[in-house]
């Protein structure tokens, strides 16, 4: 497999942290949207990263989509998004919000560095920065601070989503340990694991 995307990027780095759970073998390019624009369209219409070339040759994007296929490889019993009920909606939500917390941070970021100056709204900026902290903040809330990971007391896609938003909005400039002091303690911890260690950008 040829996993297309640097892990500087959250969702490649999701992907990325997946494949290391699963001990799935795989080779990276580490291809950005923005500079890398031809060749990343030439795997992904939509300009973005990342996508997956599996072995037969079939490309596949976004990264719920790819997770979805692994999980289906690996053996969803197996899986770190459970297979049905009450526990697969509870790290569904936990990844949904994740994601959508990157894609609030981005969207501000890109704002920020593709905007001519004179353009610039920073109202829109905060308000995105403002989503991002509160989701995190709300997964943080629900956290009791002694657990070792999110949810179930083991490693599940909650924590892998989680892992790489805070790792973003840290990025952004969040003090996320002030703001979300049980997340970044599970994040600390979760960075000397190898699939989160051997991602590292
Ligand atoms: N929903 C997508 C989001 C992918 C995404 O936005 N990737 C960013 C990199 S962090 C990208 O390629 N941006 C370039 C662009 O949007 O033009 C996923 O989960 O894979």
């Amino acid at each position: 497999m040829l996993l297309i995307g640097v892990n500087r990027s959250p969702y490649t780095r999701r992907v990325a942290i997946t494949l290391e759970a699963y001990g799935m073998p795989f080779e990276q390019r580490p291809l950005s949207g923005f500079a890398n624009r031809a060749e990343v369209r030439a795997r992904n219409p939509l300009g973005r990263i990342p996508a997956l070339v599996l072995d037969s040759g079939e490309t596949l994007v976004d990264s719920g989509a790819i997770v979805d296929h692994l999980d289906e490889a690996h053996g969803r019993d197996r899986a770190l998004t459970p297979v049905s009920g009450i526990d697969r909606r509870a790290v569904l939500r936990v990844a949904a919000i994740m994601m959508g917390a990157c894609d609030k941070g981005l969207q501000a970021a890109y704002h920020r560095n593709h905007c001519p100056p004179e353009k610039l709204h920073q109202p829109w900026i905060d308000d995105c920065m403002a989503q991002m902290t509160n989701a995190l903040a709300t997964i943080d809330s629900t956290m009791a601070g002694h657990e070792p990971y999110l949810l179930f007391g083991r490693l599940t896609q909650a924590d892998v989503t989680a892992f790489v938003a805070e790792r973003l909005a840290r990025g952004l400039g969040v003090d996320t340990e002030v703001r979300m002091p049980r997340l970044r303690a599970l994040t600390r911890k979760l960075a000397d694991e190898h699939p989160f260690r051997s991602t590292e950008p």
